[in-house]
């Protein structure tokens, strides 16, 4: 026994940092933890990471694959960026290095549905996975793994490597202990059974991750904490889009689409979601439920508010205030939070039975309702899909925000047509920016384009919008969509050139 590892033959393989990454051969493909900054491995990708440098300075370069759930932090992708390290990383990032390496064309990056990463990774398209680096937050006496603030892809990982490393890191809560829920009974097709969860609090696995204790091959100890980004007040667009889509739910509670509760809410990250969040803390709506992917500070809020009564996700992904006052009040969190590998959290199957509904942000949409998450100006990556096609794709409503105008207002997120389509106008209800609501449900193209330029599109962008629409229904050479080919995307060209998409 040593500290938070209670397995004895576990304990006898703590090594440091270096050593751990030592065992790592160059082209190792690496299934690592972490999601939404929380609970991914803090030091041996960083040990990993200085020994590729000494190689590099040796004449022997050493990239490696990685895998994780979603993004980490500097200490993990940016650190192995920095050094090139990284052939291939899939799926969701948001590092700024990372990012880079992948625009600049030094870095292969695979950008998959969340909920589709386990099942591709069984099915072999990226290789064999050769080492799992898992941040837990203890080992029992009998070798259970108690995770920490997410599960993502690990139990993948943990099933399928040959080797395992574990990072201990007694940061993480022993309070978590209880609140995670790891299904072990998915499977490949033809043998998929359905995932039996009728509410979003049910619990249908073992609140710990199973490895066979003979594939670890290390055991690290750290201490540190996760990203932990700090949160913002919601700005004044944030709340003007929040509060509009606070009256989308009246407007639906009241047609009789969906119960006086709503039905279980999922919300990307970042600003515009928190100050959903913030808004249904002090509304109308009791009883809420949650089926979402990360759980951010206004989920939190909600839950303290007594209006959200249960919430699933695979992450948390706290300030560090909110850190703190999750763990002082532990038990009453343990009751309504479950936390789930990332393939359930995210499954089509729950989430069109639940009647999911979506809210992510978007980077631009176009005038018939193509929704661009992902790429600036058609090429150059800026995330990634993450869950949101996950949850726009199978969830009974699917909402999609964004300010009306980004870059100071050289950037139109309302455009003719958009450089790149993540989710198309079949998978997206609803637009919402601070301008206004654009519903699209019912709406033939012509007429979603009308709407969406009326209630979304910011009012220097109108006219030139208005224009184009107009033109192209005289001129091109199709009258269900219309479209000027040899402009629709010229407004992203006239930003690359001359820094603005406003009409010279
Ligand atoms: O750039 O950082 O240089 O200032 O994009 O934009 O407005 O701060 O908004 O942080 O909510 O991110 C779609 C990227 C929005 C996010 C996206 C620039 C803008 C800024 C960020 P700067 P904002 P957000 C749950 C669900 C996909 C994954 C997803 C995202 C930066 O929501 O990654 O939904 N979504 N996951 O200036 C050029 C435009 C722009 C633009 C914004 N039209 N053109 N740049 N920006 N619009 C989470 C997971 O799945 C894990």
């Amino acid at each position: 026994m040593r500290g938070r590892i209670g397995h004895k033959k576990l304990a006898e393989k703590v090594c440091s940092a270096d050593e751990a990454a030592a065992l790592i051969s160059p082209g190792d493909n690496i299934g690592m933890s972490g999601f939404t900054g929380s609970a991914y491995p803090k030091a041996v990708p960083r040990a990993l990471a200085r020994r590729i440098m000494d190689r590099a300075q040796n004449g022997e370069p050493m990239q490696v694959g990685v895998w994780t759930g979603a993004s980490t932090a500097h200490e993990l992708d940016g650190a192995l960026a920095e050094v090139d390290g990284v052939e291939l990383r899939l799926p969701y990032q948001s590092d700024p290095v990372s990012r880079a390496k992948i625009n600049a064309g030094r870095m292969e990056y695979l950008d998959i549905h969340l909920s589709h990463v386990a099942q591709q990774v069984w099915q072999g398209f990226f290789g064999r996975l050769d080492v799992a680096l898992i941040e837990v937050a203890g080992i029992t006496e009998e070798g259970h793994l108690i995770p920490g603030t997410s599960i993502g892809n690990n139990k993948t990982w943990l099933d399928l490597a040959d080797k395992v490393i574990l990072e201990v890191n007694s940061w993480q809560s022993e309070q978590l202990r209880g609140m995670h829920d790891v299904y072990y009974g998915t499977a490949l097709p033809p043998h998929r059974k359905p995932v039996m969860i009728i509410d979003p609090g049910d619990r249908i696995g073992v609140p710990h991750l199973i490895c066979p204790p003979e594939k670890v091959i290390a055991v690290v100890e750290t201490d540190a904490p996760d990203r932990n980004s700090p949160f913002k007040a919601p700005d004044e667009i944030s709340q003007r889009i929040a509060g509009h889509v606070i009256e989308l739910f009246e407007a639906e509670v009241a047609a009789g689409r969906v119960p006086a509760n709503l039905l279980p809410l999922q919300s990307g990250v970042g600003n515009v979601a928190n100050a959903v969040l913030a808004d249904l803390a002090t509304g109308p709506f009791e009883g809420l439920t949650s089926y979402t992917e990360v759980i951010q500070d206004g989920m939190l809020d909600l839950i303290d508010s007594g209006k959200l009564v249960s919430v699933s996700a695979t992450a948390l992904s706290l300030s560090e205030q909110a850190v703190q006052r999750f763990t002082d009040d532990a038990a009453k969190y343990r009751d309504k939070v479950v936390l789930r590998p990332q393939e359930i959290s995210n499954h089509p199957e729950v989430i069109r039975r639940l009647g999911v509904i979506g809210m992510n942000g978007f980077i631009e949409a176009d005038i018939y309702g193509n929704v661009n998450s992902t790429h600036v100006m058609g090429s150059r990556i800026q995330n990634g899909i993450g869950g949101s096609g996950d949850f726009a794709r199978n969830g009974y409503l699917s909402i999609f925000v964004s300010p009306s105008v980004a870059k100071d207002g050289a950037i139109s997120a309302i455009v003719p047509m958009a450089s790149h389509v993540d989710h198309t106008e079949h998978d997206v209800d609803v637009v919402v920016t601070e301008q206004g609501v654009a519903d699209l449900r019912g709406l033939s193209p012509k007429q979603r384009a009308r709407k969406v330029i009326e209630k979304c599109a910011h009012p220097d962008y109108r006219p030139q919008l208005t224009d184009y629409f107009e033109r192209a229904q005289r001129e091109s050479h199709g009258g269900h969509t219309p479209h000027l080919l040899g402009e629709a995307l010229s407004w992203h060209q006239r930003f690359l050139t001359d820094g603005t998409m406003r009409a010279r």
